[in-house]
């Protein structure tokens, strides 16, 4: 209760931040993009994780103006440090379903570029496979739009819920995120070593970028790069961080 109320006037109060985590060219290690994760500064309690506030944004409809707040100050933020010369972009934003499939929300995204003067091309959506809840056309409607506009959007979380296989098929995203939960035992479960094998081999004939998330470990890196994933993000690079430590990276990782 006290949260819900704290979360209407951190807004004001310029209690959130954005961090970033690099996404890397699995190989190289090269940066070739960024994450935005939002973080809350609460006066009292600290940090709070967007595990915990997101939800309830969502239940409190909070998220439609949170979200709007988080596109524009990703889009500011993106071409600040593109105008600095460092290649991090694509920068991608996480959209909750609710916010994706709202009345305006390719306005939001337009708008936001425009008020940063930020290339399309340099904006990521992420979107998990809530987006579908209500039927696939909407959906698939939307992502149309944003594609046509230069936008690119990554399907996050795959392989967890309810995700299905037909939606890599059906919706025209360009980016697949493996879940975690899948990178976590690579090296010694030959289960998920299938899994992860499998999603990535049909990924790339559907002409899918892959990205696995969550390596912490240098095997787990060269268990994905044998496996040709394409893009790799993780503790191993770098843990989410304000911006002006994004800056200070150097082009290759770690
Ligand atoms: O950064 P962290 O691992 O704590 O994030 C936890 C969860 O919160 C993840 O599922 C992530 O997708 C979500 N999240 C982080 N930042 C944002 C954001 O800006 N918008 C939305 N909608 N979700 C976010
Ligand atoms: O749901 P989504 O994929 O948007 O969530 C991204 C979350 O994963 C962020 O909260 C980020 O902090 C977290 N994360 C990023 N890299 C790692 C990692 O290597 N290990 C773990 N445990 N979490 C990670
Ligand atoms: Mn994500
Ligand atoms: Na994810």
């Amino acid at each position: 209760v006290l949260l819900r109320h704290d979360l209407h006037t951190a807004l004001r109060d310029d209690q959130f931040e954005l961090y970033y985590q690099p996404i890397v060219e699995a190989a190289s290690g090269r940066i070739r993009g960024l994450e935005a994760l939002i973080r809350w500064h609460h006066p009292e309690r600290g940090m709070i994780s967007p595990g915990v506030f997101i939800p309830l944004a969502e239940q409190t409809g909070q998220i439609i103006p949170l979200g709007r707040w988080i596109l524009r100050r990703v889009c500011q933020d993106a071409a600040a440090m593109h105008v600095a010369g460092k290649r991090v972009v694509p920068v991608a934003v996480n959209i909750s379903s609710l916010q994706f499939r709202r009345t305006g929300f390719i306005e939001d995204v337009q708008r936001a570029l425009d008020a940063a003067s930020l290339s399309p091309e340099h904006l990521e959506l992420e979107v998990t496979e809530s987006v579908l809840l209500d039927g696939a056309e909407q959906a698939i409607e939307l992502i149309d739009q944003l594609k046509a506009m230069g936008i690119k959007v990554a399907l996050d979380d795959f392989g967890t819920g309810f995700s299905s296989l037909s939606y890599l098929r059906d919706l025209p995203i360009h980016k697949v995120k493996l879940d975690r939960a899948f990178i976590k035992d690579i090296t010694t479960d030959r289960h998920d070593a299938a899994i992860v094998q499998g999603i990535i081999t049909i990924a790339h004939h559907l002409d899918l970028v892959v990205v696995a998330e969550g390596i912490e470990e240098e095997e787990q890196q060269q268990d994905l790069i044998r496996r040709h994933c394409d893009l790799l993000q993780g503790f191993r690079f770098a843990r989410p961080m304000p911006r002006e430590a994004v800056m200070a990276l150097p082009d290759r990782l770690p």
